[in-house]
């Protein structure tokens, strides 16, 4: 049975390799960081008690900062391969916190690495880089591809761009299989709520069921390429299956703005929008009820998304599209799960959540959730 080592099991991504891994038969360790609260709900479904025997799924608190802990993690475990999928990853949060970041993102990789070698384990344990589409930033070609010159825009890009070159340098110096997955953007119902999509996604749920007035967005002009995180876990663990280690851009091929889907996300809540207005002063206001079962406490002309300037960036990412041909020559790898069914996907599961706080609404709890 393989062994597998995944940081950032708490995460999107983390959440949905140890699915994957664990229906391919791997044991599966992760590590969660202590918080004042319990902070696993997307591996809940998938936690095995120690009571009943079980060891194919198990938690280890750590953190990417703490040197001696990740080494004594690697040498219990022992593992096969090393996904390093934790990091602070939130540009906008990267710039409230830079050094912070670059300890977990920069430095974090960095000590995985050398608990490896230092451990005697370079030979034995594969390791997979969560490299982004950031590295990128200000572009120099479009699309962008493996051989595309970097130009990061951010403490996190920075940093993710030393993770980048210590993971390359690893596989160079000590022969190392270290591979860098340059992921462009993707989502799913699990995307933390402060990134772009899911914020539209929850926010238009929650406008649609009368729990919110209005999403306030900033520059709805960037530009994204958005895959579904389930396809791209799978191509993290097809990284580290070939003969020899690579490095490989990931994205779908096609990109769209914010502004469009936001557009998508009101259709699946059963609004149309229109967008008038510019840079600051944009709004999207409805234009017709399609679906008064999703969207029951709209009506037209009501005034549903604005700008708030606090969500412009210090610098922004304009535009990002990648070119996936190298993964797909090389590895087989076929995106699967287009933007507007993962669109469908994730205001289904936010409508689900409203519809339930707007039950208890109805019923005189007290509901609060929060909104960033
Ligand atoms: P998430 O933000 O959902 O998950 C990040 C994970 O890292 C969480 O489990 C978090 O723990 C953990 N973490 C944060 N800080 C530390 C720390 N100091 N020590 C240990 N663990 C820590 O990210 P995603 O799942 O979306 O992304 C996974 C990785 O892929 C990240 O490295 C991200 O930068 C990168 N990436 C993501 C892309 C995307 O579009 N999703 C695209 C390209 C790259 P906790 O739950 O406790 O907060
Ligand atoms: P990104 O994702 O920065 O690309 O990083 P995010 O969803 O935060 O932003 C995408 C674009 O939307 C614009 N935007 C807003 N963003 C947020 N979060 N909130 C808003 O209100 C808002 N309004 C407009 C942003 O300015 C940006 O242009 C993600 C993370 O998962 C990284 O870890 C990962 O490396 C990259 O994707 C690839």
């Amino acid at each position: 049975m393989k062994r597998a080592l995944i940081t950032g099991i708490t995460g999107q991504d983390g959440s949905y390799l140890a699915e994957f891994l664990l229906e391919k038969g791997y044991e599966v360790h992760g590590i969660k960081r202590r918080a004042s609260s319990f902070n696993t709900e997307r591996v809940d479904h998938i936690y095995q008690s120690p009571h009943a025997g079980s060891k194919r799924f198990q938690l280890h608190y750590g953190d990417l900062t703490d040197t001696s802990n990740l080494t004594r993690i690697i040498q219990e475990v022992q593992p096969d391969e090393v996904y390093n999928l934790g990091a602070q990853s939130h540009v906008a949060v990267s710039f409230e916190s830079p050094e912070y970041t670059a300890d977990v993102d920069g430095l974090g990789t960095l000590r995985l690495l050398e608990a490896i070698r230092f451990l005697g384990l370079e030979q034995k344990t594969r390791f997979y880089q969560a490299s982004t589409s950031e590295l990128f930033g200000l572009v120099q070609e479009i699309p962008q591809k493996e051989s595309t010159p970097f130009y990061p825009r951010s403490p996190y890009a920075c940093a993710k761009l030393y993770a980048y070159w210590i993971t390359v340098n690893y596989r160079e110096s000590y022969g190392m299989y270290a591979c860098n997955g340059i992921l462009f953007n993707h989502e799913s119902p699990r995307r933390g709520e402060t990134f772009v999509t899911r914020k539209i996604t929850r926010g238009m749920a929650n406008i649609a069921q009368g729990l919110e007035p209005c999403l306030y967005l900033g520059n709805m002009d960037a530009l994204r390429d958005w895959g579904h995180a389930k396809d791209y876990v799978r191509m993290q663990w097809m990284m580290l299956q070939q003969e020899t280690a690579d490095d490989f851009v990931i994205a779908t091929g096609q990109q769209i703005t914010v502004r469009e889907f936001v557009k998508m996300s009101a259709a699946e809540a059963g609004l149309e929008v229109e967008f008038s207005g510019e840079g600051i002063d944009e709004i999207a206001t409805v234009t017709g009820v399609t679906d008064h079962e999703r969207a029951p406490e709209v009506s037209v002309g009501d005034v549903i998304v604005r700008v708030d300037p606090r969500y412009f960036r210090p610098a922004e990412v304009e535009t990002l599209l990648g070119d996936p041909t190298k993964a797909k020559d090389k590895l087989g790898w076929e995106c699967e799960i287009t933007v507007e069914e993962m669109c469908a996907e994730m205001v289904a599961n936010d409508l689900e959540q409203a519809r339930c706080h707007a039950l208890l609404k109805l019923h005189g709890h007290s509901v609060s959730f929060a909104v960033e």
